[in-house]
C-alpha cells in the first residue's frame, strides 16, 4: 500500500467518513485553481480527485495537477476517464474499473494501455471497483454503462462484491456528476452489508444533510465536484465536512 492510500485509511480511522473534492480540468479556470484547492483544504477536504468524463488534453491535466500540487498539503489523486487522464505530477490514481460498462475497453482495456505508464511515472496505484447507478450523466454514456436502477440495490451489491472478490480495496458508488438526485441512502446500506472494502458515494452532492445520511448509511468517502465549480464556495465544503464529523467511525 502507497502513501496516499495510508494517509486516508488513517483518516478514516480516526475522523471517520472523509469529503473530497473533485476538479474537473474542464471545467475550472487554471487561474482561479490554486485559491479554490487552498480554500477547500482549508474548509477540510481530505483530498484531491483531478478528472472529468470529456477530458481529452494531457497538457491541459498536466497544467492543473501541477497547479493543485503546488497550493495544497492533501493528496492529489487522478482519476481518469481514459489514458489521457493519466499524468506524472499526481500522487496517486484511481486504478478503476468501470465493472458494468458493456465495453470492454472501459473494463480493462484502456487499463492495459495505461498501465505501463503509471508504471513509469511510478504513480501509486490504488484499485478501485466503479459503479454506476442511474444513467450517471457522461460517465455513463461515454463509459457504456449498463445503468443499475436506483431501485435494484442488491445489483449494486454483487457487483461491489466482484469488486472486493478482486481484490479491489475501494469501490465508488457514481450517480454521474450533476446528477438531479444523489445514489440513495438505502442503496449504500445495502452495499455496505455486502462488502468491507471502502466505500466512496459521488454525484449530485449538494449539502451536509445529504452527505450525512450517506455516511450514516455506509458511505466511507463523499465526492462533490459541481458544488465547488458553481459556488466557488469553500462554505458548502466547510459544512459537509462538519457533518460528516457528526458521523460514527466504522469499526
Ligand atoms: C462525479 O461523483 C462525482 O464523478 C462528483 O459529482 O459533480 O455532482 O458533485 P458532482
Amino acid at each position: 500500500m502507497g502513501k496516499a492510500e495510508a494517509y486516508l485509511l488513517d483518516r478514516l480511522r480516526n475522523d471517520g467518513p472523509l469529503h473530497m473534492t473533485l476538479i474537473d480540468p474542464e471545467k475550472v479556470d487554471l487561474s482561479t485553481i490554486g485559491s479554490l484547492v487552498q480554500q477547500v483544504e482549508k474548509a477540510g477536504t481530505m483530498a484531491i480527485m483531478v478528472g472529468g468524463s470529456t477530458m481529452a488534453s494531457s497538457r491541459d491535466l498536466d497544467a492543473v495537477v501541477k497547479t493543485i500540487k503546488e497550493n495544497v498539503r492533501v493528496p492529489v489523486i487522478l482519476f481518469p476517464n481514459n489514458v489521457s487522464g493519466i499524468s506524472p505530477y499526481a500522487d496517486a490514481i484511481w486504478f478503476m474499473s468501470l465493472l458494468n460498462s458493456n465495453d470492454p475497453y472501459f473494463l480493462m482495456g484502456a487499463q492495459a494501455l495505461g498501465a505501463p505508464l503509471v508504471k513509469k511515472y511510478n504513480l501509486e496505484a490504488i484499485p478501485m471497483g466503479y459503479i454506476i447507478v442511474g444513467a450517471g450523466g457522461a460517465a455513463g454514456l461515454i463509459g457504456r454503462a449498463n445503468w443499475i436502477p436506483y431501485d435494484r440495490p442488491e445489483i449494486a451489491a454483487i457487483f461491489a462484491l466482484a469488486a472486493q472478490c478482486l481484490g479491489m480495496r475501494f469501490v465508488y458508488l457514481e450517480a454521474g456528476s450533476g446528477a438531479k438526485e444523489p445514489v440513495p441512502p438505502s442503496m449504500v446500506s445495502v452495499v455496505r452489508d455486502a462488502v468491507d472494502c471502502n466505500l466512496i458515494v459521488g454525484g449530485g452532492i449538494k449539502n451536509g444533510k445529504v452527505a450525512m445520511e450517506l455516511a450514516k448509511a455506509g458511505a466511507d468517502i463523499i465526492v462533490t465536484g459541481t458544488l465547488v465549480e458553481e459556488n466557488q464556495d469553500p462554505a458548502k465544503i466547510r459544512e459537509i465536512v462538519d457533518r460528516l464529523r457528526q458521523v460514527k467511525r466504522r469499526t
